[in-house]
């Protein structure tokens, strides 16, 4: 058990792959499957625990998107804006691999106010697994209610892929195919609900499934692809796993300050989360989140 703030590389011997984690948020920067980076980090992401890391996978829990009656917990809640404790590493011939931990009475940053969290009323531990070689990276979030009272949620990972030769506006090498029969929530008001989904304008989707499993196919340029499937359980029994697609185009780009001008043409957010859920998680149970991505 490791309290370092110290971002992990882990390599995968017999292979070459290698993964690279942040403590903070446990959010991993990088996945190298032995012949090319999948994962995109903006060049200006700041790395110093200051804000949560603009790309890799940013761990997305208790609430998605902004807080609502009233909390003022920021966006996409405590789990990627706060350091997790390094667990158990791995490297055999097959996979290698690496855990973290999060207790939530170490949670220090991303509670805000007026809300049962920041009151007290709920507890939580919450697992990131990793394991990875040439083949597959598995990410795998666990949340354990170790409160005494029920908490409804959210949870989602914020994947970002990198998009080679910086043509992620190009459809024929940036896109996202599987979401065809799934119902469309547009964020910005400008989609047509068409398919394979592809970058022409700013793009903040919703797409929340009629299945249990996501199973998308992703564009990365070069004429290359990566395909993600995704399944959750709440204490043992599947859930719909909703799928957001974002890029935040021209305008959105100049105005983060923590994303390069143009970076927009370089990559693509494809986000498997439980979104969708209307239940809680009960004291003493958990629920998972498990995205694995192939390059293909
Ligand atoms: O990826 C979907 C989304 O909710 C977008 O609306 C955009 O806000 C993005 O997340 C990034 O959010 P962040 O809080 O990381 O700046």
């Amino acid at each position: 058990m490791s309290m370092t703030k110290d971002i992990q590389t882990i390599q995968h011997s017999a292979s070459g792959a290698s993964i690279q984690v942040h403590p903070f948020g446990a959010t991993v920067l990088s996945y190298n499957n032995g012949k090319k980076e999948i994962l995109f980090v903006s060049e200006s992401a700041l790395l110093d625990g200051s804000k949560p890391v603009r790309g890799g996978i940013p761990l997305v829990f208790p609430i998605f998107g902004p807080p609502s009656n009233g909390s003022t917990m920021p966006q996409h809640g405590f789990a990627r804006r706060n350091y997790w404790t390094q667990k158990q590493t791995f490297d055999t011939t097959t996979s290698a691999g690496i855990s973290f931990e999060l207790d939530f009475q170490d949670v220090s940053a991303g509670i805000g106010e007026q809300n049962p969290w920041a009151n007290g009323d709920f507890n939580c531990k919450l697992q990131l697994e990793l394991e990875f070689g040439p083949e597959q990276l598995t990410t795998k979030l666990s949340i354990r209610n170790t409160g005494s009272k029920a908490f409804p949620f959210q949870t989602l990972l914020h994947t970002y892929y990198t998009i080679q030769g910086k043509a992620a506006l190009d459809p024929s090498q940036c896109y996202v195919k599987g979401l065809e029969r799934y119902k469309l929530i547009d964020k910005v008001g400008n989609a047509i609900d068409k398919h394979p989904i592809i970058i022409e304008a700013e793009v903040d989707r919703v797409y929340d499934s009629p299945t249990k499993q996501l199973d998308v196919t992703i564009g990365v340029g070069n004429n290359e692809a990566v395909r993600m499937t995704a399944m959750g359980e709440v204490d043992e029994v599947s859930v719909p796993v909703s799928c957001v697609v974002w890029n935040p185009y021209v305008e959105k780009a100049a105005n983060m300050s923590d994303f390069g001008n143009d970076q927009y043409q370089e990559m693509i957010c494809v986000e498997p989360g439980i979104l969708t859920y209307d239940g809680v998680l009960e004291a003493t149970k958990q629920a998972s989140l498990t995205q694995t991505v192939f390059p293909l």
